[in-house]
């Protein structure tokens, strides 16, 4: 078998290494790397089922000029011509790149190079503005410079950790891992700060379901209880710290302990807790991410934070620190490059003496002077025509943005748009002139960035497929054909990564803690062996900080309104991410094992709503905005506040006829950051009543349109399933089944159709349609896509002697259903998550489960206790 390549996790900010055994040209057995230090060997139901996303299923495979395959050639040269063309005759600003944090750095930085240094423009942007520039913001206001104070070792030191408006259990599942782990190894307190109980309160010390965007309202109470009670600390204030006028009346003011619980709609007696908590632990770490990042006011609410362990010492030290945790695997190496059109390159911004700087570094002919258009802005100038030609790397604005139907327009009306993906069709490339086949991951080499600055390599262990290319080659390739041919030259992603790294030591005399001078020189053999390092050391141990008088600034943060409902919208959305799918689907929705845990996007709404609206678990329901609006599969949920909802962000037209949240979030930004509120938004919900329901499963996993009014695939083994529901004559969706030997059970009078279709003994496609009854399970009919004999008998939809229906997938690792575990739990009278692991294995390998698992233990228990009573 060939060797192990050491790489790094495709997904989320953790940054967890990976030790990939390639087994074929397209296969690869995946393992936790037990050398990294993020994960130590760990890895969630994401990383661990890396392997089913590796296939060529949908890629895109060449250079494309609209419908047409063309060389790459030709396709770059109408890039760089078209930019050129555009610049020439609209200037610089007619210009833009909106790019992800899921570029390697290497790949960031020419991209953002060849647009601040050499276009001359800083229309630059990138999703990251979505996700964490207000953590970006709220670190230069307080520190001076965009660093995070923390690493994943302080979560092993803390004795409190506190998660604000984070579903770690879900988006950073080895985080997660290692919090629960200390907590067993050391009693440390466990604090969750969420409107929703989501499955990462299972078990926390306290949950406090605040009402929405009242954050700075509960940390600025905790920083007034802090004052009273004697908690601050003076001595690092007067040393180390700076208050603006008027600061410490305003905490003083209007923030006792009855004010902030009713500001926060919780129970004073929780919030005492919670206070009484902190007060007495000075090890403490504040993790936050997108529910504090993604609001109107993020980047108050992160100085808020930031505020309290300012104010009571707790930074720069062991377990003790404000924690903003990145979600996409290179979100860090982004701003580390500067990718974000509000800083230009390597932690500087555009202050004069910068960009003369930078210039002068990169010899540059035409810097930009000033910041370029944030993501949000920059769609809306889209669609006033300002900006004339875009190039889209590693994104998905047509689902990702906030009034993703008017960012449709404007991606539709752009006189010249590029797309590189690695994906053929999405919802944003199929409005592009120019799609670029980039190199994914497994294929690509460079550097990224996790959470705690840990750097860390990608390296390739699959050849690159078709034409693709990596996108720096892409982005250098444009960059030579509009003139710049020295500048660009870089043989291999090693050339590009000392260039930054000599950049971010350029004249770098202390002013900025990022500075990788020891890389600037590294040999080509060195990059390729380099082991994960962090930078930064412990950033602020000797209590300086990187503004000019070495302090670090306290903010004068103000809670924002929190309306009341509206009459057209009363109830308030918020939208977020499921544990077992990756944004927009187009890896993850490859993976059938990935499929099980929520196969259709559901809107989650507390019973007293649901109530009100005679909506049943299961029903479907329109949710409708100002913006737009989608259909969801109704769950009803007491872990949801009253008036509030909750839908995930990850259906797209590629997969489905509705759940498409990104129609819903109104386009509003935080004045500072830019960043949208995605978590809340006005919304009304309307129960949808069909005539039909059903589903099809299909052998194959090309895409078929379904003339339903709901629609929605998942991958399963061997195929997909859709799920459909629909008005009229259900006959039509037969003309989607493919050709081969027919059997139907058709039952006029129940409205009952049953069609499967048989090739040669091999189900190639079953069609179940009801208007009254129940529908059968999936699981057995989805079993016969592997089977060789199959017959008639398979309308039956379950086979002699057929297991019990296993309910919705719990553990995906071993395909453990609901009803297992229930079953196992009262058959056996199993008391905790290691014992149901010892019975049926559910939760023993990536560990994901653990949470829903420890849930559903809670709740048996409680239903027992309840019968014996
Ligand atoms: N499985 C999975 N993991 C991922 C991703 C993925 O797509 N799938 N994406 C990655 C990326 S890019 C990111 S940015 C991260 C995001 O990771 P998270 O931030 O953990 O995920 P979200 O689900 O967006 O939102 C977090 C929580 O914020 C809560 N919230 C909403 N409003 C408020 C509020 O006003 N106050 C407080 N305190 N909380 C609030 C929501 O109820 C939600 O539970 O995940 C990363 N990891
Ligand atoms: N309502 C709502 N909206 C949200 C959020 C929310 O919580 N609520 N969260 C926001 C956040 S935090 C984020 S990060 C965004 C994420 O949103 P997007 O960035 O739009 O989502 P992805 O699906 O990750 O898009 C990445 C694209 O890059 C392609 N790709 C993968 N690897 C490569 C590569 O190496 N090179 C190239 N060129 N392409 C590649 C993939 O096929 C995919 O099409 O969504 C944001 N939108
Ligand atoms: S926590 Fe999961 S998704 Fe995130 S890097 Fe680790 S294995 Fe990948
Ligand atoms: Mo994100």
């Amino acid at each position: 078998m060939a060797q192990a390549i050491r790489t790094t996790c495709a997904y989320c900010g953790v940054g967890c290494g990976i030790a990939a055994t390639p087994t074929g040209p397209r296969s690869v057995i995946i393992k936790g790397d037990e050398a990294h230090p993020a994960n130590g060997g760990r890895l969630c139901s994401k990383g661990t089922h890396l392997g089913e996303t590796v296939g060529l299923t949908g890629r895109l495979l060449h250079p494309m000029i609209g419908k047409r395959r063309a060389s790459w050639d030709k396709a770059l040269d109408l890039v760089a011509k078209k930019f050129r063309e555009t610049i020439e005759r609209h200037g610089p600003d007619s210009v833009a790149f909106y790019v992800s944090g899921q570029l390697l750095t290497e790949d960031y930085y020419v991209a953002n190079k060849l647009m601040k240094g050499f276009i001359g423009s800083a229309n630059i942007d990138t999703n990251s503005r979505l996700c964490m520039s207000s953590a970006v913001a709220g670190h230069n206001r307080a520190f001076g410079e965009d660093v995070v104070p923390a690493s994943y070792d302080d979560l092993e030191q803390a004795d409190l950790i506190i998660l604000v408006g984070s579903n770690t259990a879900w988006c950073h599942p080895i985080v997660y891992q290692r919090i629960q782990a200390a907590r067993a190894a050391r009693g440390t307190k466990l604090v969750v700060i969420d409107p929703r109980r989501t499955e990462t309160c299972e078990g926390a010390d306290l949950h406090l379901p605040i009402r929405p965007g009242s954050d700075v309202a509960l940390m600025t109470g905790l920083l007034a209880w802090c004052d009273a009670q004697g908690v601050t600390d003076p001595a690092y204030l007067a040393d180390h710290v700076n208050a603006p006028d008027g600061f410490w009346d305003h905490v003083r003011t209007g923030h006792d302990l009855w004010t902030t619980a009713q500001a926060c709609d919780i129970d004073p007696a929780l919030l005492k807790a919670f206070f009484e908590l902190f007060a007495a632990t000075p090890r403490t770490v504040t993790l936050f991410s997108q529910g504090i990042n993604q609001s109107i006011r993020g980047t108050d609410q992160v100085n808020a934070i930031i505020n309290v362990h300012l104010a009571t010492g707790r930074i720069g030290k062991p377990g003790a620190a404000p924690f903003s945790i990145t979600g996409q695997p290179n979100a860090m190496g982004g701003r580390e490059v500067g990718g974000l059109a509000s800083t230009l390159a390597a932690h500087m911004d555009f202050a004069p003496e910068n960009v003369a700087r930078v210039g002068r570094f990169w010899a540059a002919p035409q810097m930009a002077s000033k910041p370029g258009l944030k993501a949000v802005d920059l769609f809306r100038a889209i669609d006033e025509g300002r900006i004339k030609a875009l190039w889209i790397m590693a994104t998905n604005p047509a689902v990702s943005l906030p009034d993703a139907g008017r960012v449709r327009d404007a991606l539709e009306a752009i006189p010249f748009l590029v797309v590189s993906d690695i994906i053929a069709d999405t919802d944003s490339s199929t409005h592009a002139h120019v799609r670029l086949p980039a190199a994914g991951w497994g294929e690509k080499d460079g550097t990224v960035t996790n959470s705690d600055r840990t750097i860390s390599r990608q390296r390739p262990f699959m050849a690159l497929p078709g034409e693709a290319r990596p996108d720096w080659w892409i982005i250098t390739q444009v960059a030579r054909r509009m003139g710049w041919k020295n500048a660009f030259a870089y043989d291999r992603p090693a050339d590009i990564w000392r260039e930054h790294a000599r950049l971010t030591a350029y004249q770098n005399e202390g002013q900025r803690l990022l500075n990788l001078r020891a890389q600037a020189a590294i040999g080509n053999d060195a990059y390729d062996a380099m082991d994960s390092f962090r930078w930064g050391g412990v950033p602020f141990a000797d209590g300086h900080f990187p503004t000019p008088d070495g302090k670090a600034r306290l903010v004068l943060t103000k809670q924002m309104d929190l309306q009341g409902p509206l009459r057209d919208w009363p109830l308030t959305l918020n939208t977020g991410r499921y544990r077992d799918q990756w944004h927009t689907m187009t890896r993850t929705g490859l993976a059938p094992k990935l499929a099980r845990h929520r196969e259709e996007p559901l809107v989650e709404i507390h019973p007293q709503d649901a109530d009100v609206l005679g909506l049943a678990d299961r029903d479907l329901a329109r949710v409708s905005t100002a913006q737009g609006n989608s259909i969801f599969r109704v769950s009803i949920s007491d872990g949801q506040r009253p008036g509030e909802i909750f839908t995930p962000i990850h259906w797209t037209d590629q997969i489905s006829s509705g759940g498409r949240t990104g129609l819903l979030p109104r386009p509003l930004v935080d004045p500072h950051s830019g960043q949208p509120g995605f978590k809340s938004t006005p919304a009304a919900v309307e129960k949808i009543s069909t005539q039909w329901q059903g589903f099809l499963i299909l052998r194959g996993q090309e895409p078929v349109n379904l003339p339903c009014l709901w629609a929605t695939r998942v991958a399963v083994p061997g195929g997909a399933l859709y799920e459909l529901a629909g008005n009229g004559d259900a006959a039509r969706l037969e003309a989607c089944l493919p050709r081969g030997e027919r059997v139907e059970a058709i039952d006029h009078v129940r409205g009952s159709r049953r069609v499967a279709i048989i090739q040669d003994g091999r189900l190639a496609g079953v069609l179940f349609v009801t208007r009254t009854g129940l529908l059968p399970s999936r699981d057995w009919l989805i079993g016969q896509l592997a089977a060789d004999d199959v017959g008639a008998t398979v309308l039956a939809a379950r086979g002699p002697g057929s297991q019990p229906d296993k309910g919705a997938t719990i553990c995906v690792c071993f395909d453990i259903g609901l009803n297992q575990i229930v079953a196992a739990i009262r058959d056996q009278k199993l008391v905790d998550v290691p014992a149901i692991g010892k019975a049926l294995g559910a939760g023993t390998n990536c560990g994901s489960c653990r949470p829903a698992i420890a849930n559903i233990l809670a709740q048996t228990s409680q239903e027992t206790l309840h019968a014996a009573e």
